[in-house]
C-alpha cells in the first residue's frame, strides 16, 4: 500500500453539485464537534482516508454476465485504452484508485511501452498482475482441463510455469511489483485426483515462479473453497494458502478474496490470522450472499466490511511487521453501470477504513482486559453508526475529487458520451463472472 496522495488527472472534471458544498461542510462541522465530545478526532480520519489506495481490476469495467447470460452496455469499453480511460474517470471522481491491476491474457497489452506511458498520463499504474490458467487460450498445446499447477503432467506444469514468467515479464515492463496466483485446480469427484500429491506439485510448481520473482516483487496466493471445482479446490482455505506462503519464502504472502469463503466464515478472523503469521498480502474486495457473487463491495454485509478494516486499522496503529496489503477490488457487474459499481465500492471501502478510524482503541483494550464485553461490543457499535460520509467526502474534496463521485458521473454525462463515441462490438472477451 504506497501511502501519499497520488496526483489525479484525467479526463474528468468533477461537476460540483449546485449546494452541495455548503452542505457537506455544515454535516462535516456537525459531525467533528459530535467527534471532538467523544474524544475522537475528524481530522485524523480525513487524512487517513486521503491517503487510502485500493487498485481497480481491469476486468471490471465491463458488464461481466453470468453463465445464464450478459447484459452489454452501451458506451463499455472495448479496448484496454478505453479501460484506463474508464480507470481514470474512477480515480478523478474518488482520488483513490491510482492503479490497475491487469488480468494475462484478458489485458495482455500489445505495446507495453505505450501503455506505461498512457497510464502515467492518466496519473495511473499497476497493482499485482493476474494470470489465468483457468481457460485454455486459442493455440495453447496443452489443457487446463484436469489442473495446472497441479496436473499430474509435468508438461501442463511446465505450460503453466511458463505463463507466469510470461506475467512476470509483462508486469516489470509495465512497473507493477506483485502477481497474484488464483488456481482453478481441483477435482468435482472424490477419486479424480490425490488431495496430497496435487498440492505437493502445487507447491512445487509455485517455486519455480518464485524464484524468477525480481527482487522487490511479491507473490500473492489466492485461496477459493469451490467453483470451478465443485469438490476439492487445491487451494481452498486460507490454511492451504498459508501453507504455501510459509514454505515459498518471504516475498510470498495470502490474498484474501472477500467472496471465497463459504456462508458464515469469519472472514475477520482469517485476516487477523494472516496479520498474526505476517501473511496477509493483499485484497479482493466485494461482497456476497451465497457464494462468489462478486458484489458491489458493502452491499450485502457492510457490518463484516467494517470488521475487517477494524482489524487492518489496529495492524496499522500497532506497525505490525510485513503489514503493506495490496488492496484491491475484484467484481463482475451484471446489472449495475460498471463504473458507478466501482464508484460505490471504492466509497464504501473509504467509508468502512474511515469508522475503522473512529474506533476508540484505548477504551476497547480496557474493556477487553476487564472482560466488560457490552462495552466492549459498544465501542466497535460506535464507530460503525457513526455517520462518516462527511469525512470521506472531505478527504475526496482535499484530494481533487468529488464529493459524492455517482452524482458527479451521471451529472458529466460520460456514459452517454462513450454510448455515442464507443459503436461496435466488445473488443476482447469479457469474462463471464468467476
Ligand atoms: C477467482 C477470482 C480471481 C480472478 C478471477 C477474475 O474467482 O476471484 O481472483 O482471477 O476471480
Ligand atoms: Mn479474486
Amino acid at each position: 500500500m504506497k501511502t501519499g496522495n497520488t496526483p489525479v488527472t484525467g479526463f474528468l472534471q468533477p461537476p460540483i453539485i449546485e449546494g452541495a458544498l455548503g452542505d457537506h461542510q455544515r454535516d462535516l462541522a456537525g459531525l467533528a464537534e459530535r467527534l471532538d465530545r467523544r474524544g475522537l478526532f475528524a481530522e485524523r480520519a480525513v487524512e487517513a482516508v486521503r491517503r487510502f489506495e485500493v487498485a481497480i481490476p481491469s476486468w471490471a469495467f465491463g458488464s461481466g454476465g453470468t453463465r445464464f447470460g450478459r447484459f452489454p452496455l452501451a458506451g463499455e469499453p472495448r479496448t484496454l485504452v478505453e479501460k484506463m480511460e474508464d480507470a481514470s474517470v474512477v480515480h478523478r471522481l474518488t482520488g483513490g484508485t491510482p492503479r490497475v491491476s491487469l488480468h494475462i491474457p484478458w489485458d495482455e497489452p500489445d505495446d507495453c511501452t505505450a501503455l506505461r506511458q498512457l497510464a502515467s498520463e492518466l496519473g495511473l499504474g499497476f497493482d499485482a498482475m493476474n494470470s489465468n490458467t483457468f481457460q485454455d487460450q486459442p493455440g495453447q498445446s496443452l489443457s487446463y482441463k484436469l489442473g495446472s499447477f497441479s496436473h499430474t503432467d509435468l508438461a501442463v506444469r511446465r505450460q503453466a510455469i511458463d505463463h507466469h514468467l510470461h506475467v512476470i515479464d509483462i508486469g516489470k515492463a509495465l512497473g507493477a511489483e506483485a502477481i497474484t496466483v488464483w488456481l482453478a485446480d481441483g477435482s468435482s469427484y472424490p477419486g479424480q485426483m490425490s488431495l496430497r500429491k496435487s498440492f505437493d506439485r502445487v507447491l512445487e510448481s509455485l517455486r519455480d515462479v518464485y524464484a524468477a520473482l525480481p527482487p522487490n516483487w511479491r507473490l500473492f496466493t489466492e485461496h477459493k473453497p469451490y467453483e470451478p471445482a465443485f469438490y476439492a479446490t487445491v487451494v481452498q482455505d486460507w490454511g492451504s494458502s498459508l501453507l504455501l506462503a510459509q514454505s515459498l519464502g518471504a516475498r510470498a504472502q495470502c490474498l484474501v478474496d472477500l467472496g471465497h469463503h463459504l456462508p458464515n466464515t469469519n472472514v475477520e478472523l482469517v485476516v487477523a490470522r494472516l496479520l498474526g503469521a505476517g501473511k496477509l498480502g493483499g485484497f479482493h474486495f466485494n461482497d456476497s450472499k451465497y457464494g462468489d457473487d462478486d458484489l458491489t463491495a458493502g452491499s450485502i454485509k457492510p457490518y463484516g466490511l467494517f470488521l475487517v478494516f477494524h482489524e487492518l486499522v489496529q495492524a496499522e496503529r500497532e506497525r505490525l511487521t510485513g503489514f503493506s496489503p495490496a488492496y484491491m477490488i475484484d467484481q463482475s457487474h451484471n446489472i449495475k453501470d460498471p463504473l458507478e459499481d466501482l464508484l460505490q465500492t471504492v466509497d464504501q471501502l473509504q467509508l468502512a477504513y474511515a469508522k475503522a478510524q473512529l474506533v476508540d482503541h484505548d477504551a476497547l483494550e480496557v474493556y477487553q482486559n476487564t472482560g466488560d464485553v457490552v462495552m466492549a461490543e459498544r465501542v466497535l457499535k460506535d464507530a460503525f453508526e457513526t455517520d462518516a460520509r462527511p469525512l470521506v467526502a472531505e478527504a475526496r474534496l482535499r484530494n481533487g475529487a468529488a464529493l459524492d463521485p455517482v452524482a458527479s458521473f451521471r451529472a458529466s454525462g460520460y456514459r452517454v458520451r462513450k454510448a455515442a463515441e464507443r459503436t461496435g462490438s466488445v473488443g476482447y472477451t469479457q469474462p463471464r463472472s468467476l
